[in-house]
């Protein structure tokens, strides 16, 4: 019994996993007492790997396309490093443009971090380009197209990164679990669409009968209000995400939650999943139902073991994960943040054996708390889509005192709790400036609050060994993630990168970045090439990370130790928010 699957999905995704199954059965890594499993992408082990882009036939939905693929497979070849090894990689283009590829969340010199325009010129058609570099760090990453939209057309693979000596992570089997979201339209025309009418992809949308609805719970003035609001933000509450299962095909390992990624494991063992978020546009909600999750890594940084039933993750973000099976089949479930969609993989004894999948929750509106952060909550926020009681006034400068609130700190032992909007903000880039943001980062975020689970939040994690650097931070930097729904206009502080110029850190410096989100959307927001270390609002360390998720209306922050002399990309990891122009160049000199 396949609950909630489309028809389509039914009728096609069976066969959608075996159109280019023609690998070679993958090699097995067996080291360091874990065992690496290989399922559908080949598992490449050693110093040089040899990798080729190209074009190859997939069918995820009934309809045969062609993919942005590496050495033929989606995900691309799980790639397995050991720490402390220089390891050669000759990625060679067989493509009729220039590609790229970019080993997220590896520190290296940025000459081989692989962003076209800023580390190198991208691997023209024809071409071979070699990338090598030392291996400095352990644990779970992946590696992705810097280039056009071939991310979201295939171009993703697991990187696994075997500690010198031991990480301390015990278990008898080791799975990657590699997430991510598929088109069968050109991302270039959905992009286009999306351009021209950013909820075009959105199915949530208030309908007649939620307006019913609200007049019977709030009275009919608060529902006209309530809409009223919305309509002159000209904003929508059901805006989770910019791209539904209208237009996303999600897949577990290559596979659609029909084709049921298969992951052999006993009854009884530990077995350590590598969660990583390789989509394009996804914030994927996952568990094990019925078992406990204890997180043992965060973005390749093992951290103190936190237990938990769920954890939301964004896309460039890897959480690893032990689980302890006692049944012979369990399920792993990842629906989507909108709730639009999920898909699902097997652990078990046998493919044969179906443990059940469970119904999607329900989708949540974004609530007054999403939009304007504390004061938001002070206005009453809980729970359901019911919370917009009462006009609120969408003039933001009505809430200017919200800044004033707070005097500046004359240390920088703690983040700064000033809001201060760049000038830049105030213009037709942005349709909204909170100035009453929250700090809190236990708050597991919409459609997880209170949902009877145990859910992650930022604030259980804590990495191993503290931060990297004991300085406190020389200074500040203040950026605002911001946008304009309507124009589908991404950036910071109000300017796009095609406008901006880079933000500089100086070598060796400490340097704590504050970024606040003046948007209704989370933004995962990927650092290149240093560490960020994200902090709580007190400045106590809690993990490093290469991607951090802001949620709506928060302000956090993290420290940097500009260690790494060079050009770096920094930008929001929803591929389309990137290309938009949520991205700035940042330059250690
Ligand atoms: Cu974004």
């Amino acid at each position: 019994m396949l609950p909630r699957l489309s028809r389509r999905q039914f009728l096609y995704g069976a066969m959608a996993s075996g159109i280019w199954l023609s690998l070679p059965s993958g090699l097995r890594a067996d080291t360091m007492g874990n065992r690496i499993t290989e399922n559908v992408p080949a598992i490449l082990t050693g110093h040089t790997f040899d990798l080729i882009v190209s074009e190859t036939e997939v069918n995820f939905s009934g309809v045969s396309r062609l993919a942005t693929t590496i050495n033929g497979s989606i995900p691309a070849p799980t790639l397995v490093w050991r720490e402390g090894d220089t390891v050669t990689i000759r990625v060679t283009n067989k493509l009729g443009v220039t590609t790229s590829i970019h080993w997220h969340g590896i520190i290296l010199p940025f000459q081989m971090d692989g962003v076209p325009g800023i580390s190198f010129d991208g691997i023209a058609p024809g071409k071979t380009f070699t990338y090598q570099f030392k291996v400095q760090q352990s644990g779970t990453y992946w590696y992705h197209s810097h280039s056009g939209f071939q991310e979201m057309t295939g171009m993703y693979g697991a990187i696994i990164i075997l500690p010198k000596s031991g990480d301390g992570i015990n278990a008898e089997r080791d799975h990657v679990v590699l997430l991510s979201d598929w088109t069968d339209d050109d991302p270039m025309a959905v992009f286009a669409r999306l351009k021209h009418q950013s909820d075009y992809y959105n199915f949530n949308q208030p309908t007649v009968a939620d307006f019913f609805h609200d007049a019977r719970v709030l009275g009919m003035s608060a529902a006209i209000s309530k809409r009223q609001m919305w309509n002159e933000m000209r904003m929508n509450p059901t805006d989770l995400a910019d791209l539904s299962a209208s237009a996303l095909t999600f897949l577990m390992n290559g596979r659609t939650a029909a084709g049921n990624w298969f992951g052999v494991v006993k009854k009884g063992e530990r077995v350590r999943l590598r969660f990583i978020n390789g989509s394009s546009n996804t914030f994927f909600d996952v568990r094990v139902p019925g078992l406990k999750m204890v997180v043992v890594q965060a973005d390749g940084q093992n951290v103190e073991p936190v237990t938990c039933e769920e954890f939301r993750f964004g896309p460039g973000e890897t959480y690893d994960v032990i689980v302890r099976t006692d049944e012979d089949a369990h399920t792993i479930f990842a629906q989507t943040m909108d709730r639009t969609g999920f898909v699902r993989g097997t652990l078990g004894t046998t493919p044969e054996v179906q443990p059940p999948v469970p119904d999607m929750d329900s989708p949540q509106w974004l609530s007054m708390t999403d939009m304007m952060g504390t004061m938001g909550a002070s206005a009453g926020t809980h729970g359901g889509h019911d919370e917009m009681h009462g006009k609120m006034a969408m003039d933001h400068s009505a809430h200017r005192m919200g800044a004033s609130q707070h005097t500046g700190h004359d240390s920088l032992a703690a983040p700064s709790q000033l809001v201060r909007h760049a000038r830049t903000e105030y213009g037709a880039t942005v349709d909204m400036r909170v100035d009453t943001p929250r700090t809190n980062l236990d708050d597991p975020g919409i459609g997880l609050r209170n949902n009877g689970r145990r859910v992650l939040t930022l604030d259980d994690l804590r990495t191993i060994g503290g931060p990297m650097d004991e300085r406190m931070p020389a200074r500040e930097v203040e950026l605002h993630l911001t946008g304009n729904m309507e124009r589908y206009s991404w950036s910071f502080d109000g300017v796009e990168f095609g406008q901006s110029t880079p933000v500089h850190f100086r070598h060796g410096e400490r340097v704590r970045v504050i970024l606040q989100n003046d948007t209704m959307m989370t933004h995962p927001m990927h650092l290149h090439g240093l560490w960020s270390e994200l902090e709580n609002d007190k400045g106590d360390f809690l993990a490093r990370r290469h991607t951090i998720p802001i949620q709506p209306a928060q302000r956090i922050s993290f420290q940097v130790t500009a260690d790494a002399l060079g050009r770096w990309a920094w930008h929001c990891h929803l591929l389309f928010h990137m290309d938009a122009g949520m991205f700035r160049e940042v330059v250690v000199s």
